[in-house]
């Protein structure tokens, strides 16, 4: 008999699973009803009426059981909870951070350090927007400037670090503006609205050179930084035998400070923090932080938040837990090319990223084609994505839309929730949904709220 070779290796989860969480499935009638009831927006899906939810990756991770086993070890005293100083040891252990300050979840983070560190007419450069990010900044009176690589607005560019700052677009606003005008540059890791595109340690150290010679700080958005480090990990020369832990530590210390949402890699529900170097501004932010969030040690947790942000902190920076997690993206990815469905690409680190402008281009932009894309998703199978175009960009200060480049339908991974077969079942129905996409119109606006439209506006068919 012909001895059998295995050609490679197959990684799995690190972890086994000892609770389940029961799905519905519906029926097409359903969700079409489902879905017109929510006005085409699949944020204003009922949760039971989904049966895989990729809305997002922010909050709904599963905890392991040693962050269940913290939740029992909250200490809710108002003031002085232990677990604020378990949380405030792991940040400056894993992060490097010399100041805490905790809040609710991530926009909490931006908006204490948007009023602490913005001006009225201050220019905020960042490497791509963010969508509360840039709300928390132009609420500030801040101008959002965007210095992302020009890669970065193709979906097709291959370009390994599309994360990455245009250093000639920070000197020419530098040139402009005045190093005065710019309080930081804001630096996103696994760049979110660029399909999880990762900056790379180079071209961090780079424009570290650059600020530190105009005195201008750099704020991480840190978000996704573990994502980030294990692509440094794989594709940066001089990093393929460092950790995860190593890489993330490297990347915090090239900055002076971080806002987080710990709902995406600290593998929490809810929870955000500041990180910050400078004392003044760390006093300020303190002070600031007991006006919107709760005392300067919950910012707006409770103790049993803060423990399990903790533990996950540490969690998320095994390696072999974000080889799995990304390894489980790109097996997402690369069925769906497999079946011709046109991505971002390279494939990112939180979800996949459909082109909606190239997987439907008989729709104008102007009739959100991506919008239109998720809820004719939501209706083949029961999984639920979200637009990350037009809708998401919204509009500027003087009421036009913008118009993005990128046109985006986001297939969110949550962090150690779903399987392979669920992957499966995801990729058979965005290839049928391609199959059929002729029948596929776009939408009109028929309901826009003042602020990140995305969440709650409603739409219409056109036809
Ligand atoms: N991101 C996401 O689904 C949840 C809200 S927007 C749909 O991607 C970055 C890079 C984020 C982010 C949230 C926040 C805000 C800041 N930066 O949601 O307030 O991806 O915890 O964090 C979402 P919070």
């Amino acid at each position: 008999m012909a001895k059998t070779t295995l050609k490679k290796r197959s990684w799995a989860e690190p972890f086994k699973i000892k609770m389940v969480e029961l799905l519905k499935i519906t029926t097409p009638e359903q969700r079409l009803a489902s879905i017109a009831q929510a006005g085409f927006n699949t944020f204003l899906l009922k949760s039971e009426d989904v049966y895989i939810d990729l809305l997002t990756d922010s909050g709904t991770n599963a905890m392991s059981d040693r962050q269940w086993a913290g939740l029992m070890l909250g200490d809710e005293a108002y003031a002085g909870s232990r677990n604020y100083y378990n949380l405030e040891k792991a940040v400056k252990k894993f992060y490097g951070y010399k100041y805490l300050i905790p809040t609710h979840q991530g926009r909490g983070a931006e908006n204490i350090l948007s009023k602490c560190m913005i001006k009225p007419g201050d220019i905020i450069p960042g490497n791509m927007y963010f969508t509360t990010t840039r709300l928390h900044q132009e609420l500030a009176g801040g101008i959002f400037e965007d210095v992302i690589i020009d890669e970065a607005h193709d979906s097709l560019n291959p370009h390994p670090f599309k994360g990455n700052v245009d250093l000639a677009k920070v000197e020419a606003l530098i040139k402009k503006h005045g190093a005065k005008k710019i309080p930081y540059i804001c630096v996103a890791t696994t760049v979110n609205m660029a399909g999880g595109q990762p900056i790379s340690i180079e071209n961090l150290t780079a424009l570290r050179t650059l600020t530190k010679k105009h005195g201008i700080k750099i704020i991480l958005d840190m978000t996704r930084v573990a994502e980030n480090a294990y692509f440094i990990q794989q594709r940066e020369k001089g990093y393929a035998n460092q950790s995860i832990a190593a890489i993330v530590h490297q990347i915090c210390s090239l900055t002076d400070g971080a806002t987080m949402s710990a709902k995406k890699d600290a593998l929490v529900n809810i929870g955000g923090f500041l990180g910050i170097n400078d004392k003044t501004i760390f006093e300020e932010a303190r002070n600031l932080v007991v006006v919107y969030e709760g005392l300067h040690t919950y910012g707006g947790l409770a103790g049993r938040d803060m423990e399990a942000m903790a533990i996950g902190i540490e969690e998320s920076l095994h390696d072999d837990h974000i080889a799995a997690r990304i390894g489980q993206v790109i097996y997402l990815g690369e069925k769906l090319q497999e079946a011709g469905i046109p991505i971002v690409e390279p494939i990112g680190g939180h979800g996949i990223f459909i082109d909606a402008k190239k997987f439907l281009p008989h729709v104008p932009q102007d009739n959100f084609p991506a919008q239109a894309l998720a809820a004719a998703i939501y209706v083949d199978s029961g999984v639920r994505t979200m637009e990350r175009g037009i809708v998401s960009a919204g509009r500027k200060a003087n009421g036009e839309n913008y118009y993005p480049k990128l046109e985006l339908v986001r297939l969110t991974i949550p962090r150690r929730v779903y399987t392979q077969a669920h992957m499966d079942v995801i990729a058979e129905s965005i290839a049928h949904v391609y199959e059929n996409r002729k029948k596929i119109k776009g939408l009109t606006m028929i309901y826009e709220p003042k602020y990140l439209r995305f969440f709650q506006a409603r739409f219409k068919p056109l036809s």
